[in-house]
């Protein structure tokens, strides 16, 4: 089951389960304490209490009328970095000091987990990622995002853009925060697969696309089970200590990442696609 915070035509933001061209609001004033996608993903039973509170005086709306938003509330964006050894390499390759320290993470017991983004750095589906002005190598991250409790139980999958400046993480590694976290810097979208059936590691491919006037200037893919890490144990590292009253958002890293000549332009277009849950496009913009 897939739901999803959506915009209809009448300019209203609701909760919504999707069906196959259709979306059905969810009545969310019939129990206060289920006001939120956040409440619903955080309640014992995410898919039986949406199928229970369908809205009866709501008729479907086609999924062309409406806009989806990033499924996200007040939980805080974490991600996981070098969780494939694409990434190992990449990093390497970048770093002009530090190239141990990517090497070493990799293999290590304790994962690297980073903040990524508030709730208001993190833009929806179909709105712009933007590339810093004070980058000349950026790239976009296709990644898994796990959406999780506060008991940091996994609840629900949707698709996480990590953008990224490579130039700025690569002359020191003391710079990911800025190499990371910026306005626009996540995009998140446009739906969450309920994680009350297992996601098929095997079978799930994760493909990213980007295209300059019109033509595709880099395609890659990849499958979730290159990930060097499982899903349970990331969340695990990042919930040791640190508590999630409002649950949190965690992307599980890239295993795409273009050739190091290539760096995103002004109104090149991203779309990152998860097989079982759908795509997210996002415009680029670079000022
Ligand atoms: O170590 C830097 C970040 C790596 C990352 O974001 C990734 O592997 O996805
Ligand atoms: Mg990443």
């Amino acid at each position: 089951m897939k739901l999803a915070r959506v915009l209809l035509p009448n300019a209203e933001v609701h909760v919504a389960l999707l069906e196959e061209a259709s979306v059905r609001v969810l009545d969310m004033t019939q129990m206060d304490e289920y006001r939120k996608l956040s409440d619903i993903l955080h309640a014992p039973d995410p898919a039986g209490l949406a199928k229970y509170l369908v809205h009866q005086k709501i008729a479907p709306v086609a999924v062309e009328e409406v806009r989806f938003l990033a499924p996200v509330d007040q939980q805080d964006v974490w991600a996981a970095g070098v969780t494939y050894k694409r990434s190992q390499q990449a990093r390497m390759d970048e770093s002009e000091h530090g190239a141990s320290h990517y090497d070493l993470v990799y293999s290590a017991d304790r994962p690297e987990l980073f903040y990524k983004a508030n709730p208001s750095q993190v833009v929806s589906p179909g709105e712009p990622v933007r590339v810093r002005a004070d980058s000349n190598w950026s790239v976009p991250e296709p990644e898994l995002a796990l959406m999780i409790t506060p008991e940091m139980k996994i609840s629900g999958y949707t698709i996480g853009n990590d953008m990224s400046a490579r130039d700025i993480e690569g002359e020191n590694p003391l710079y990911l925060p800025q190499a990371k976290v910026y306005n626009q810097s996540c995009a998140l979208g446009p739906v969450v697969l309920l994680a009350n059936e297992p996601i098929s590691m095997s079978e799930t491919t994760v493909s990213l696309k980007i295209e300059r006037e019109s033509e595709t200037v880099f395609e890659g893919e990849t499958r979730l089970d290159q990930l060097h890490r499982s899903l349970e144990e990331l969340a695990t590292w990042l919930g040791k200590e640190l508590d999630f009253p409002n649950g949190a958002i965690l992307l599980t890293g890239t295993g795409i990442i273009p050739p190091d000549q290539f760096t995103l332009q002004n109104r090149d277009v991203v779309t990152i696609e998860i097989a079982g849950i759908g795509s997210l496009v996002n415009p680029v913009v670079k000022d």
